[in-house]
């Protein structure tokens, strides 16, 4: 009898253009993950809002991932997992006082900029040129912190010279600001360093949102 092809590797319900999936992205090839990506079409076909597509993610946003049996949605809480299942390499600072910086890192970008960025925020406009004049406002402040944050606790990376949380938020947020949002990172010396640096990780240049958007075509 012919058996049923199951799926053992992790699922990664994902866009290319979304800077919460490359977190995650970022996270599963770190720590040496096997997983499959799904395109769910957040900017065209918005299949984020199919009935289908919700029983996957009540949020419907992306990314979702499935692992170990069980459904995760919300980028910071897959990551959480994937730590705290799969510790080596560790994605957390050494010390408490790191792991606070770290954090304050994050939350600069998870609840400070990318919700205020969001594609999703677009039809709530009365013209694109008042969203992106919103977003521009609201990044830019975001940035002025981070440059801050990064003075005190970088040094090749976001915390020091270990890959952690921090820089997986921080990348994809910088590529949006700049690629997608045409913000310049010149008034950022500090930003500008690392995510130079970062760019050139394995982690985050094998992951790339151009190589995602090359097999979704
Ligand atoms: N807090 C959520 C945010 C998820 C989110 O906003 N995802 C965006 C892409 S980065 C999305 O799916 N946007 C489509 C929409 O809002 O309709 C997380 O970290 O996973």
């Amino acid at each position: 009898m012919a058996r049923m092809a199951t799926e053992t590797r992790a699922i990664l319900y994902g866009f290319w253009l979304s800077s919460c999936s490359w977190r995650v992205r970022a996270a599963l090839h770190l720590k040496d993950i096997s997983y499959v990506e799904r395109s769910v079409d957040i900017v065209n076909k918005r299949s984020q809002l199919t009935d289908e597509y919700r029983v996957i993610n009540p949020s419907q946003k992306v990314p979702a991932l499935i692992i170990d049996g069980a459904t995760i949605i919300e980028s910071m809480a897959i990551l959480q997992y994937l730590e705290d299942t799969r510790p080596k390499p560790s994605l957390m600072p050494r010390t408490p006082i790191l792991r606070a910086r770290m954090r304050e890192i994050c939350e600069t970008v998870v609840s400070g900029i990318q919700p205020l960025q969001n594609v999703g925020l677009l039809s709530h406009f009365d013209s694109t040129d008042q969203y992106k004049n919103f977003t521009k406002y609201w990044t830019e402040r975001g940035l002025y912190s981070l440059e801050d944050l990064l003075q005190k606790s970088s040094g090749q990376f976001c915390i020091e010279n270990q890959l952690s949380m921090a820089d997986l938020c921080l990348v994809p947020q910088l590529y949006n600001a700049v690629t997608r949002h045409k913000l310049s990172l010149d008034k950022f010396p500090t930003i500008s360093k690392v995510y130079e640096t970062l760019l050139e990780e394995k982690t985050f240049s094998e992951t790339h949102p151009e190589n995602i958007k090359q097999k979704d075509m």
